[in-house]
């Protein structure tokens, strides 16, 4: 009976650990684009790849203005640079529901989508934009640093 509990514990050990490794999150870092607008706005994008070929991605940020609401996406690689995807202006492929930053300036969202949709060029870049004026991006986190 002793034996066979030891047993049992280090097949559990080993599944767990199994999970770890597919679970593994790559932690993105956003940085601020050349906007007065939310000065001190940072934050992560955490992007969680799983064994069905589906990612979640869950953006955190901080320093944003209070009380306004924001939209999020992906973004594909696009025309206007092939060396600075926040720069390269590329059409949206995958949109986050949008939030609204809380009394202290923070906010978070989070999506689920299949791993094509993002896949090489088609996720560059991803950009918090203000909800009520979207030319308005605070912050961007850089992906896939060259086109193609
Ligand atoms: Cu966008």
């Amino acid at each position: 009976m002793m034996k066979r509990n030891v047993v049992l514990g280090v097949v559990a050990a080993s599944v767990l650990s199994a999970c770890t490794m597919m679970g593994q999150p790559r932690t993105l870092a956003f940085k601020h684009n050349p906007t007065p607008a939310d000065p001190m706005a940072a934050g992560t994008a955490m992007v969680m790849t799983k064994a069905d070929g589906m990612v979640t991605t869950t953006l955190t940020l901080t320093g944003l203005t209070p009380g306004k609401t924001y939209a999020s996406h992906y973004h594909a690689f696009g025309p206007d640079s092939n060396t600075d995807p926040c720069a390269s202006n590329g059409p949206v492929t995958v949109g986050f529901p949008p939030f609204t930053a809380d009394a202290s300036g923070r906010g978070t969202t989070s999506v689920t989508n299949e791993m094509a949709k993002i896949a090489g060029d088609l996720g560059a870049y991803i950009n918090v934009h203000h909800g009520d004026a979207l030319s308005v991006v605070p912050v961007c986190a850089p992906i896939k640093m060259t086109k193609g």
